[in-house]
């Protein structure tokens, strides 16, 4: 098959599931086209089945908004023209749905029919999408779309209850590639964070208000107090001074590292023993699961489908958003006993694998062959 595959190239979760994706389907001996504005950070590897086409946004001094839904429509237009896609897969609906609607009209006055699959993320719907300046753009999109498939159940529902959606959503739950963080911990790595054998508490976000970054280090305060541990932020974002304030006032500075943008999270999460992901909502929570996937237990709040891949008392334990204190008391419960976190440990590697590559992609595939 030949797959055009549109997504943000960033850090975030809707572009890294993108690109695992295509390289997957690469892998498979599908075709595929990334169709971004700049290389995807995860497509980091050649493989002759991937090609990469650059969406180029002409400046122009009238523009004081450079029309890029446009330019995506465009070069979209030029990559099922020139490479006889078989279907377009757009990841986050803004304003990848609306543009891909437009390219499929366009080629259509040419007497060519390019099925339009978009795939729901989160932000897109629960967030950005229902904000009115967006609202009606993406319900009809996503309702123009030949498919529509979310990342877990709660958005699907989500979904249906912020728009007027006339077709069906199929979930498709987000994937990881267990083998590749099945990682033996780097010692050396191990002792530079955690020179006495502390425990080490592992976030990783975009800083977003979303994301309660604070609550993270509210509770490695908690959890620090009864247990030695150290944590690390991977990522970066808006509210990252506020946490770096948080810290100082608490005086924490000495027990967490802020380490940025990362690619190697395999890496890291080889040495982590506990994930923390507090936030007010999570279509999925991919970065949980490749935690889990590393064999490192979650403490999440319960909101939107987190309890779809985290098993309270189970995998990890979740809380109510906000609620500090039980989720310092439940990261306490996990990390006060090697016995319980082997356990807890073991128990997110299989729950992980739930998720894998191999499990989930061949959906995909599925789908896609409907359209052939
Ligand atoms: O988490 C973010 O704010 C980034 C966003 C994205 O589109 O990159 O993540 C969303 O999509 C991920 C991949 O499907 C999900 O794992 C995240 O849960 C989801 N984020 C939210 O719903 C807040």
């Amino acid at each position: 098959m030949r797959i055009g595959i549109v997504c943000y190239p960033t850090f975030g979760g809707s572009g890294v599931l993108a690109t695992e994706l295509g390289k997957a389907l690469a892998d498979k001996d599908h075709q595929v086209h990334f169709i971004t504005y700049q290389q995807p950070v995860r497509l980091n590897e050649f493989n002759a089945n991937i090609f990469y086409h650059e969406v180029r946004v002409t400046t122009y001094p009238l523009f004081d908004f450079p029309p890029y839904e446009t330019a995506l429509s465009s070069a979209m237009v030029d990559v099922i023209v020139n490479n006889q896609l078989d279907l377009l897969h757009v990841h986050y609906a803004i304003p990848h749905a609306s543009a891909a609607y437009m390219a499929k009209k366009i080629v259509e006055t040419q007497g060519r029919n390019i099925p339009v699959i978009t795939t729901l993320h989160g932000t897109d719907i629960t967030l950005v999408g229902r904000d009115k300046t967006f609202a009606p753009v993406v319900a009809f999109s996503i309702n123009q779309s030949d498919a529509i498939t979310a990342v877990s159940k709660n958005l699907r529902d989500e979904t249906y209850n912020i728009f007027p959606i006339n077709k069906e959503i199929e979930v498709i739950y987000n994937f990881v590639d267990v083998s590749r963080f099945h990682k033996k911990p780097i010692d050396a790595f191990r002792k530079v964070i955690a020179p006495n054998g502390e425990r080490i508490l592992v976030h990783a976000s975009n800083f977003r208000k979303i994301k309660r970054v604070l609550d993270v280090v509210r509770i490695f305060d908690e959890v620090n107090k009864k247990i030695p541990s150290k944590l690390l932020f991977v990522g970066d974002g808006p509210d990252r001074p506020a946490a770096e304030d948080l810290c100082r006032e608490l005086n924490l500075c000495d027990h967490l590292r802020f380490v940025g943008k990362q690619e190697q999270m395999e890496d890291i999460l080889a040495v982590s023993d506990l994930f923390i992901l507090p936030s007010e909502y999570e279509s999925f929570g991919l970065a949980a699961l490749e935690a889990m996937a590393a064999g490192v237990p979650l403490i999440s709040s319960d909101a939107g489908g987190l309890p779809e891949i985290n098993i309270n008392g189970h995998t990890g334990y979740m809380s109510p958003v906000g609620d500090i204190q039980g989720m310092s008391n439940n990261a306490v419960e996990i990390l006060h006993s090697d016995a319980v976190l082997k356990k807890f440990k073991a128990h997110a590697a299989t729950q992980a694998k739930k998720f894998d590559i191999h499990n989930i992609v061949p959906q995909y595939e599925a789908l896609y062959n409907r359209f052939l």
